[in-house]
């Protein structure tokens, strides 16, 4: 029996590192969290148990075709892989010819966070100069908004929960989404009676774990950030040295901030008046807190605002960046590099990841290659984008490990091994620990790896750029050239885990140099330079439906060793009573994007007027949930609206 370690690629605040057991047969036989990793500390969540169940369950075994091209129906046969890529390649080839580079679509995401995975394979794309999308799907609308302020969106790093005796999470169900984080806070809980506070419009996981909890309106973060700034400053008085020396337009927030005296707060987020008192003393009654905000917070229509509202509040105390968003930005590494980008002088067209589904149901791209993502679930507006895979005009290749639902509607699928079975080096976006993923087994059935494929077309294409066939272990160990600050890359490839050297507390990336409390950049961009609570939602529909992560899935992943992610909807029982509706009823929910039918859980931690569905989840017909979503990107860093969604609900 072999232990080798490997890291979990998964998009997750986590990033664990893992011990595998793999047995002479070459199985790989159990899986378990790696106790010196300083994040991991042993333990896994259910899926990073689960892993090595999924890797042998429902896989992409060969590259497959679709038997007739000219639709979505009929099955798939096999091809040898050089026919494989002989039919991607003249298709591809084809298009540009005929259409343009622009009709040619890169759709990623990841699926797998690594860099030889998700990033280095961009070069084909790079060099080729198609569209490509800006990336907005998940947390980018939050990091433009933090930006505006700050300049770069990090902040706390996780160990220094172990410190605090105050933390809060923000739209963050950390319980579920980042289980290694949330036992950090725990233990100051334990270790030093930290209180633990959750900001959330349902009872969350984690809300039904915390020391207080509070319950605004979806969608009003704003006016209670504005509330508990208020609070701050007539209670106990802003920091005046500190903002005087370390930020600008203190001024124009404190005339905002004067427009929010409690009353006002307590009506727009119809937080009760106990509850915002103790959120406002426990705040201000300590400098030694930490404010999580979660990617949960931003997914509406005004979720830059929100994210950069709450961003703010630390300052009032005199706190450099008090709060966690992503930590991505706190790290040099020549990302440029890798994906190739640094050696372009004209890159190529780049499309909104939300709107996506409509530009290719218009017929604006003839060839998509997907790469570790499952847009056919995922993107917003699924009518519209299955009935653009559906165009005879359309070919579309996915890479993946596994059938996903995206992999069935395409029309060329090439299996790719798991972080299992490839070496890779994953950057985390909320712990700054790196160590080597280690190929644990042999790539599995006929699967090659996203590099190979990409430099098989590329030679197929006679793409001449030495660039795209060089070794990616040594273009790392250039990107990373000054990226530890406890190691090199050559350490890194011999097993060490190294910390990734991060920007410091105090400085602040802005034209002033300063943080920015009334955003320049925001005025340059045509933005309001502070956050605006927007009106928050029409009569027109009856609910606002939020959803979010549950335990067992990573967003469609692990459905193979779970089941499917259950096709229910969160209803508070007393509205259902109101409503007639009962427990298990089979109900439609609609608006003016599409319909669904789900089952109703009837649940006391949803209030009256809000449901909540498990993310990514298909409807009883098999109908991704998504179709309802508005494909609509935010203003400021294009977003999506997945929590502003509003919907009716009717008996099935
Ligand atoms: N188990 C598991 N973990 C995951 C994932 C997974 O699929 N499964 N996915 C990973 C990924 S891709 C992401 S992006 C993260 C997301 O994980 P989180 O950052 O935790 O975000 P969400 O789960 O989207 O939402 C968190 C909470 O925000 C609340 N919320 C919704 N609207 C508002 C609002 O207007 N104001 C406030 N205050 N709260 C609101 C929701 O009720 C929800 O409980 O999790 C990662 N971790
Ligand atoms: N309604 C609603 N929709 C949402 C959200 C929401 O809150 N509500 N959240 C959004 C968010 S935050 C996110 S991050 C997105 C996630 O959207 P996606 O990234 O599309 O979600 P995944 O299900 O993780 O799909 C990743 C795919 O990558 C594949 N994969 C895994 N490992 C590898 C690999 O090594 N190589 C290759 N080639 N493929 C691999 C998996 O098998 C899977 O099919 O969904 C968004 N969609
Ligand atoms: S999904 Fe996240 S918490 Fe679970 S093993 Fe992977 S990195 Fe760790
Ligand atoms: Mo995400």
């Amino acid at each position: 029996m072999k232990q080798i370690k490997t890291v979990c690629s998964r998009d997750c605040y986590d990033t664990c590192s893992l011990i595998a057991s793999v047995d002479a047969a070459g199985v790989i036989t159990s899986v378990k969290g790696d106790p010196d990793h300083p994040i991991t500390r042993g333990f896994l969540c259910p899926r990073g148990t689960k892993d090595p169940q999924r890797i042998v369950t429902n896989r992409i075994q060969t590259p497959s075709i679709r038997s007739d091209l000219s639709g979505l129906s009929g099955g798939f046969r096999s091809l040898p892989w050089n026919s494989a890529i002989d039919t991607l390649a003249d298709r591809l080839q084809h298009t540009i010819d005929t259409c343009g580079r622009e009709s040619v679509l890169f759709l990623d995401y990841v699926g797998n966070q690594g860099t030889l995975s998700a990033d280095f394979p961009k070069r084909l794309w790079n060099a080729l100069g198609v569209t490509q999308t800006d990336g907005a799907l998940c947390s980018r609308s939050g990091r433009h908004g933090i930006c505006l302020h700050h300049g770069k969106a990090y902040g706390i790093k996780p160990e220094a929960l172990l410190t605090k005796d105050l933390i809060l999470f923000w739209g963050f169900n950390a319980k579920v989404s980042a289980a290694h984080l949330w036992r950090l806070a725990t233990q100051a809980r334990k270790s030093r009676g930290a209180k633990i506070v959750v900001i959330d419009p349902r009872c969350s996981e984690t809300a039904k774990r915390a020391d207080l909890w509070i319950q605004p309106r979806p969608e009003t973060d704003v006016a209670l950030a504005y509330g508990l700034m208020n609070y701050l400053k007539v209670r106990k008085g802003a920091d005046t040295t500190f903002l005087d020396n370390h930020t600008l337009g203190f001024e124009h927030l404190a005339r905002e901030i004067e427009q929010w005296p409690d009353e006002r707060t307590l009506k727009v987020t119809q937080v009760n008046r106990d509850d915002f008192e103790s959120l406002g003393d426990l705040y201000s009654g300590t400098r030694n807190s930490a404010i999580m905000i979660g990617i949960g917070i931003q997914k509406c229509d005004q979720g830059a605002d929100q994210a950069r509202a709450v961003s703010l509040i630390p300052a009032m105390m005199g706190i450099h960046r008090g709060f966690y968003y992503s930590n991505s930005d706190a790290y040099s590494i020549n990302s440029g590099l890798i994906s190739g980008k640094a050696y372009l002088t004209d890159g190529g067209d780049e499309t909104e990841q939300v709107a996506v589904a409509e530009e290719i149901r218009k017929g604006r791209f003839k060839f998509i290659y997907i790469n570790c993502m499952n847009p056919a679930v995922t993107v917003p507006d699924q009518s519209a984008f299955r009935q653009g895979l559906a165009r005879q005009d359309v070919f579309c290749v996915t890479h993946d490990t596994h059938w996903s639902d995206t992999a069935k509607l395409s029309d060329l699928v090439l299996p790719a091994p798991t972080f299992y079975e490839k070496e890779d080096v994953v950057i985390p976006y909320m712990h700054p620990y790196v160590i080597k993923s280690n190929p644990v087994i042999p790539p599995l059935f006929e699967s090659k790896t996203e590099i190979e494929v990409m430099q098989l077309i590329a030679r197929r294409l006679g793409l001449a750029q030495v660039w795209l066939y060089e070794d990616p272990m040594e273009v790392l160990s250039r990107a990373f050239v000054d990226s530890f600050e406890n190691g090199t890359f050559d350490d890194l490839l011999s097993g060490r885990v190294l910390t990734l050297k991060s920007s410091s507390d105090d400085t602040y990336a802005t034209l002033s140099g300063k943080l920015e409390l009334y955003s320049s950049t925001a005025r340059t961009r045509g933005y309001p330079p502070l956050p605006v609570q927007g009106s928050t939602r029409t009569d027109e529909y009856d609910f606002t439906l939020l959803n979010s992560a549950i335990p067992s899935f990573t967003s469609t992943q692990f459905q193979e060793v779970f089941g499917a992610i259950p096709a229910i909807v969160h209803i508070n029982p007393e509205q259902a009573k109101s409503l007639g509706f009962e427990e298990n009823q089979e109900v439609i929910m609609e608006n003016d994007q599409g319909r669904a039918r789900v089952m109703l859980t009837l649940s006391g931690d949803v209030p009256p007027d809000v449901l909540w569905t498990p993310r990514q989840s298909l409807d009883l017909d098999d109908s991704p949930m998504n179709t309802l979503m508005s494909p609509i990107p935010q203003p400021i860093g294009n977003g999506a609206r997945y929590n502003s969604t509003r919907v009716r609900l009717k008996p099935n």
